[in-house]
């Protein structure tokens, strides 16, 4: 870590509204912007300048996997500069579930009001992050997420065969969970605090997609409300993905051990509501 994260819980900040009359106590939320990293030299400095520029309310918080091409080094470069923005360092590459799960706890330990889960490859575009923070701040949904697949959403760059495939794999995993989201393997989301600590994300051992596909389940089975919001997915032009024919395998096999044992893992935590 290159700072700390010890931010405290939101802020109230006291206005007048009228003439001399009532003074209001307006509740400005923090929210922390997880960005898992692996090789993002090209793409995480543009993309950390454009959340910053969404507003106060943005602080980021870069989780690298030891990247081979130096993109923890660019990321602490830019948090020596910038109090909103925080690393976290990790050994090696363990995948995108784990560098999630280690965000989500530091921002639950920060004082965190919401977190954003967000791709560092500007296929999420920042802009999206003030709708995606209203509809749980503003609108009382317990998470939003960000869905290519719900109406004025999509995709850009995708070819037919990719597109065909995302929705495919977002059909099976609703059929088998019995999710009525459109968007199950989508990676850009708001969670509200305690949205987030009734997930119990510590014992969640999907990794890749799966992992994404496992965390609308648990907040299924918790009865949170999930909002879709619908946004454009960019096809990344630098870099490359890291998507791999063993994550989506993982992702297709996990599935239904989601299934048959999510229920318990919650019921061990005991944060069923
Ligand atoms: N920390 C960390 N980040 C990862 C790992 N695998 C993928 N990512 C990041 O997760 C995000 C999504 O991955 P990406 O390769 O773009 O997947 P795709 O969009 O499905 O092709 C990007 O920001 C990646 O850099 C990993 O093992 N560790
Ligand atoms: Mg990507």
């Amino acid at each position: 870590m290159s700072d700390t994260l010890d931010a405290p819980t939101g802020s109230r900040t006291r206005s007048a509204h009228g003439v001399g009359h009532a003074v209001v106590e307006e509740f400005v939320p923090r929210a922390l912007v997880i960005v898992p990293t692996y090789n993002e030299r090209e793409n995480l400095p543009t993309l950390i300048m454009a959340i910053l520029g969404q507003g106060e309310a943005f602080h980021v918080l870069v989780v690298d996997d030891a990247s081979p091409d130096g993109t923890g080094d660019i990321a602490d470069q830019i948090a020596a500069a910038e109090p909103r923005v925080t690393v976290l360092h990790r050994n090696r590459k363990e995948g995108l579930g784990p560098a999630y799960i280690a965000g989500l706890l530091l921002g639950l330990s920060g004082g965190f009001d919401y977190m954003v889960m967000m791709d560092a490859d500007l296929s999420h575009d920042a802009a999206d992050l003030p709708r995606l923070l209203a509809a749980t701040h503003d609108h009382g949904a317990d998470i939003a997420l960000g869905s290519r697949w719900a109406k004025g959403g999509g995709t850009e760059g995708w070819p037919l065969l990719r597109r065909v495939l995302s929705r495919a794999g977002s059909q099976y995993a609703r059929v088998i969970l019995g999710l009525s989201l459109r968007d199950v393997t989508g990676g850009f989301r708001c969670l509200r605090r305690s949205a987030l600590m009734a997930l119990d994300v510590t014992s969640i051992r999907s990794s890749g997609y799966a992992f994404l596909i496992e965390l609308n389940y648990r907040a299924a089975l918790q009865g949170l409300t999930i909002v879709e919001v619908p946004i454009v997915f960019t096809e990344r032009v630098m870099g490359t993905s890291k998507m791999s024919g063993r994550i989506v395998l993982e992702a297709v096999l996990r599935v239904p051990v989601i299934r048959a044992t999510t229920r318990r893992a919650l019921a061990r935590a005991a944060v069923v509501r």
